[in-house]
């Protein structure tokens, strides 16, 4: 099937944050957009529903959800050679960097070994020289900074399960484009956020929380390290970068980032200018105490609960290459960044204040 058509993408990861804007990107370019989604217990396509039940992407025969697993090999080949895909995103992982310290076999089973399963998979259907492969690697890489800004030539030194597992997919992309001159980019991405991100994620937790303050719902809140910084984009910008990868004349590895970075403090003030209220701050570490300028009523804390065993304390990316190859933009600033992620939060939050 789809022998003939050049544009036909699988995405692993479809459903999660990334992977939706992905697929709205490459439906817009008149793509064939093939998901694989895992199965679950509820309904885990929320992010993708405008998609599937819009009449002109799924009616209309564009978009596809497979069932299917990065730690099940049969079906990733069996998708692969059902679907014939010209371009394949790799973006499914567990993604969380402090739950790979609980997950740390599953992390990478999925993470290291999943990649190396959907690259092997591809030989075993016979099209490494007909399949572009994206592979989503990370600025958590780096981990312990060797130098500043983080380059494509920077060293690594990785801080957690999931950047070890993220680290042998690094290099099972780079080894599979040598050993068999297969198309398959590492595309090193630093941290990209919108209203799409996972609740989970600090910056979402942090338009969440302050969303409620600002409807009245709470007034306080806990975080980990406020002290960490991060260069935050957002995730529509990034999507299009990892078309531009596969569009070129040659396969290389690229740098993804917005160039500045700021502190998790820094984007809580962020958050709070953005409700018209000041924050601030009293003691250190875990006894550090964000209040309310004026009332002092909003608090939020600093708890244990939320520090890793090992932290990557700075973040900040260069991505000279991918401006003068791939002619890449970012488009979208950081306070841009902050104002859609609570502007969409603050709408959320009044529709369903129990979310
Ligand atoms: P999300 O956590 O939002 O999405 C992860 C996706 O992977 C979900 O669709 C999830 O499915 C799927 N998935 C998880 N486990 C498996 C599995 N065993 N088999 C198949 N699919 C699975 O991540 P993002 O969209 O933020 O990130 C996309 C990719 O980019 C990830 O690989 C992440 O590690 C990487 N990355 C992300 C960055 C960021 O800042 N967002 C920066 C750099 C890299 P389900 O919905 O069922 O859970
Ligand atoms: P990160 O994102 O680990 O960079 O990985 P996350 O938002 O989880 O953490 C960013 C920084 O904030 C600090 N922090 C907290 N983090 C969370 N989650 N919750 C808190 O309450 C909290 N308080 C402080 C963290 O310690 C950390 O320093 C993300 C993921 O998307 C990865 O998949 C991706 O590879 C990297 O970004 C680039």
């Amino acid at each position: 099937m789809n022998s003939e058509n050049e544009k036909i993408a699988l995405i692993t990861g479809i459903t999660g944050q990334d992977g939706s804007y992905l697929a709205e990107f490459l439906l817009g370019k008149g793509y064939d957009v093939y998901g694989i989604i895992r199965r679950a217990s509820t309904f885990n396509t929320s992010r993708i529903n405008h998609l599937y039940d819009n009449q002109y992407t799924h009616m209309g025969g564009k978009m596809h959800l497979l069932y299917g697993d990065l730690t099940d090999s049969s079906c990733l080949v069996k998708i692969i050679k059902e679907v014939s895909p010209r371009e394949i995103y790799n973006l499914g992982a567990q993604s969380h960097v402090k739950v790979s310290f609980d997950l740390s076999e599953y992390t990478a089973e999925v993470d290291a070994v999943g990649t190396l399963r959907i690259l092997d998979a591809i030989r075993t259907c016979g099209l490494e020289e007909k399949v572009k492969f994206y592979q989503a690697s990370t600025s958590e890489l780096y981990g312990k900074i060797q130098e500043n800004p983080q380059t494509e030539t920077t060293p690594f030194y990785p801080r957690s399960p999931y950047a070890c597992a993220k680290l042998y997919a690094y290099w099972i992309v780079v080894n599979y484009r040598e050993a068999y001159n297969m198309y398959a980019c590492n595309g090193i991405l630093f941290n990209h956020e919108s209203p799409r991100r996972g609740e989970t994620f600090v910056t979402r937790k942090i338009t969440r929380e302050v969303a409620k303050i600002h409807l009245g719902l709470s007034n306080s809140f806990s975080l980990g390290n406020l002290d960490a910084q991060r260069d935050w984009g957002h995730a529509k910008d990034y999507v299009e970068a990892m078309w531009l990868m596969l569009q070129q004349t040659s396969p290389k590895d690229y740098v993804i980032a917005s160039g500045q970075t700021h502190s998790v403090r820094e984007f809580v003030e962020s958050a709070f200018r953005y409700i018209d209220k000041e924050i601030i701050w009293d003691g250190e570490g875990l006894n550090e105490v964000g209040k309310e300028k004026d009332t002092g009523i909003i608090r939020i804390t600093v708890d244990a609960k939320h520090f890793r065993p090992t932290e990557v304390d700075l973040l900040l990316g260069d991505s000279s290459k991918a401006k003068q190859e791939l002619g890449w933009r970012l488009k979208v600033t950081f306070e841009e960044l902050v104002k859609d992620m609570m502007d969409s939060d603050i709408q959320l939050m009044k529709k369903n204040p129990l979310s």
